[in-house]
């Protein structure tokens, strides 16, 4: 068993903390081992009405995924020492996870009062309701590390208005919660001071006598309402649209440059720093998700992760951003010009792991 996360019965309530505190609650595979079952039994448990997440400490909803024990495990696997079996396991399981709570049978409500990406947003975005405070800071950043907007990525981006998905998932931008809310992703917005009280009217209310639990929780959050401020997103939206729209990562980042502006010069300048492999990668993926049922999509990406982890610029990304933290990483492919069609078409097929699969 582990402490990194409590799961915990308040009356009617199911409450998941993270409680990593110094990592961020980032998600471990031991974590994602006892979350999963808990949702599994309170989801079949007629005493439970709702759940309830948040991280513990006051920076953090999540981080992301433990991805340095994966590359822990990766780099050695590459040394020829260990099997590196959570260079797989961690991402299947992680995205069992992240299914469980997309057909999660009643009110799942995250408390994002703090930083949340990658993985944090897996925990979140799939699931019924996203309380934001004035501390939440969401990103999915993982094209700076190399790999890919994962844990649904694939479904949730390309299903955000217009093409913001796609500028998130390519300069992996930080978006405050006014912005969240602009985009449809918040649910409510309450001072982070009241997270606290939130949390015990949840456990306190009377949820026999709520006729719809799904209204019943926005109307617990409503106590707490307050605005969330002014978007940023709708000043740059007709440029997103526009530049986001085009069908390369060279097209995308000339319509940038056409733009003249400081704003898409800085997403250009963004772009320029991430890996070219994740960015061909991702713009695919984004464009092919939009299509795609959420298992297919879940499944396309454990094939993808099985591809980066046989690959290079996740170990340097990880060991860039994680390791040495010295945030220069040396991409290989270093150019866009140098990553090939084959090269991308290769993240997208069957591992030698075989396809990800649903149980029961
Ligand atoms: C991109 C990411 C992650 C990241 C940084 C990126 C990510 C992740 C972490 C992280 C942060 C703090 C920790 C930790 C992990 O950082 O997914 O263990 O203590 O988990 O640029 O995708």
């Amino acid at each position: 068993m582990t402490e990194d996360v409590l799961c915990a019965v308040h009356g009617p309530i199911g409450l998941i903390t993270l409680n990593r505190p110094k990592a961020l609650n980032a998600l471990t595979l031991d974590m994602i081992r006892v979350i999963d079952p808990a949702l599994r039994a309170w989801a079949g448990d007629p005493g439970i009405r709702a759940v309830v997440i948040r991280g513990a400490g006051d920076r953090a909803f999540c981080a992301g995924g433990d991805v340095r024990a994966v590359w822990d495990a990766g780099k050695a696997r590459q040394a020829g020492q260990g099997d590196g079996r959570l260079t797989a396991d961690f991402f299947r399981e992680e995205y069992r996870l992240n299914r469980r709570i997309k057909t999660f049978p009643k009110p799942y409500i995250a408390l994002l009062d703090g930083i949340t990406m990658g993985g944090g947003v897996g925990l979140s975005v799939h699931g019924s309701h996203r309380v934001t405070t004035e501390k939440t800071l969401l990103a999915m950043p993982e094209t700076g590390i190399g790999l890919f907007p994962d844990v649904g990525g694939t479904y949730f981006l390309p299903r955000l208005p217009g093409y913001c998905g796609t500028y998130l998932a390519l300069t992996g931008a930080r978006l405050q919660a006014a912005d969240l809310h602009y985009l449809g992703i918040g649910t409510g917005h309450v001072p982070s001071a009241e997270i606290d009280a939130l949390v015990q009217d949840f456990t306190r209310a009377d949820w026999d006598a709520a006729p719809d639990p799904y209204k019943f929780a926005d109307d617990i959050t409503a106590r707490y309402e307050v605005g969330a401020g002014e978007p940023v997103l709708p000043a740059w939206r007709e440029t997103i649209d526009r530049c986001f729209a085009a069908d390369s990562i060279e097209a995308i980042l000339a319509a940038l440059v056409r733009e003249g502006s400081e704003w898409a010069d800085q997403a250009a300048k963004t772009i320029l720093s991430m890996s070219p492999t994740s960015l061909k990668v991702t713009l695919a993926q984004m464009r092919r998700g939009v299509e795609l049922t959420f298992d297919d999509a879940m499944r396309l990406e454990f094939r993808m992760t099985q591809a980066v982890m046989a690959g290079h610029d996740f170990y340097e990304g990880i060991r860039a951003v994680l390791v040495d933290k010295d945030r220069s990483p040396r991409w290989n492919p270093a150019g866009l010009d140098a990553v090939d069609d084959g090269m991308i078409g290769r993240h997208f097929a069957l591992p030698d792991e075989g396809d990800l699969t649903f149980g029961a």
